[in-house]
């Protein structure tokens, strides 16, 4: 049986009632939407009782998502009989801990390279664009519509893990998936709206500050920046105005590889890397412990300040990308 099969398995027993939906800390649409979508599956065709969990907020930007009021906050989770959990590499980067769960069952569901395989089942495909695309899937596995809204879900998954349709994880069969999304309802620039037309003025200081403080190596070929802890308070950044940095700086002409560090808690630095498809950045994250896509990767460095952070990097990435 393959590991989607053994997940309807799981779905279709009856004898499993309650559902917990775990994601990422600091998520991003693939993780929220996804989560919403897979509510509604269990819900609405399966009558399962389907709490979602998360360690932040919904940002702003993803308010719109049906449902979205239902996420909870709480630290504490409740008891379930099934817990799934979306794109992460292990129990910690939910941000709960595995003593905090109180389940039966455990199903990892993830789409990154590096996976630490921790659950009863674990289905992991680094092939597909998003979490979303895979949900999609058990959708069509289990025979179920998708509606409205789980369409909506899924769409802003796959619009944003695939840099509205620009990465390398777009593929031929995601615009078949985007066209039945679409048929079902889903209203393009509504979503565009939300997702990306709605920048604050914050974002605005954000990027003033990325420029001031970027430099470039390497023959213009990498493009490194930060955020302060005095500049995000200064000027009120939210993690949302932060969003899509390392991308910012990826798409200037001549910049092979972009980094970006912002802080993430006191003394903790966090990475992320972009490369516009020469140099494979995956290997460099995993040598930090970190993880990722070949061009998309990130990681976490413990330091005393955020110059130190980087000046311990910067030379590891200049030979990666000279
Ligand atoms: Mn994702």
């Amino acid at each position: 049986m393959t590991e989607i099969e053994q997940i309807e398995k799981v779905i279709l027993d009856e004898k499993n009632k309650t559902f917990l939906i775990l994601f990422h800390i600091n998520p991003d649409g693939d993780a929220i939407g996804g989560a919403l979508a897979l509510k509604f599956l269990l819900e609405r065709h399966f009558n399962k009782t389907v709490f979602v969990y998360s360690n932040n907020a919904v940002p702003e930007k993803y308010k719109f998502l049906p449902a979205s009021e239902s996420i909870n906050h709480d630290k504490n989770l409740p008891k379930s009989d099934v817990t799934i959990v979306l794109e992460s590499a292990n129990i910690a980067r939910t941000g709960y801990s595995a003593e905090d769960l109180d389940t039966k069952f455990l199903i990892n569901i993830d789409h990154h390279q590096t996976n630490d395989f921790y659950a009863d089942i674990n289905w992991v495909e680094s092939s597909r664009a998003a979490v979303s695309e895979m949900l999609y899937l058990l959708y069509k596995g289990l025979g179920k519509n998708i509606d409205k809204d789980a369409a909506v879900g899924l769409y802003v998954g796959i619009l944003t893990d695939t840099g509205r349709f620009q990465y390398s994880n777009m593929k031929p069969e995601i615009y078949d998936i985007l066209k039945e999304l679409v048929n079902i309802g889903v209203d393009i620039n509504f979503v565009y709206r939300n997702v990306y037309g709605r920048k604050a003025k914050t974002y605005i200081s954000f990027i003033k500050s990325l420029l001031d403080d970027m430099e470039f190596y390497c023959d213009g070929k990498l493009a490194i920046s930060y955020i302060d802890e005095k500049t995000i308070d200064e000027f009120n950044i939210s993690v949302d105005d932060m969003d899509g940095a390392a991308d910012y700086m990826r798409d200037i002409e001549n910049v092979e590889v972009s980094v970006f560090i912002k802080p993430n808690e006191p003394g903790v630095y966090k990475f992320s890397l972009r490369s516009k498809g020469k140099i494979e950045l995956d290997k460099l994250a995993s040598s930090f412990s970190g993880g990722g896509h070949k061009f998309a990767a990130g990681f976490e460095l413990e330091t005393d300040n955020i110059l130190d952070a980087k000046n311990i990097v910067l030379p590891k990435v200049i030979e990666v990308v000279k």
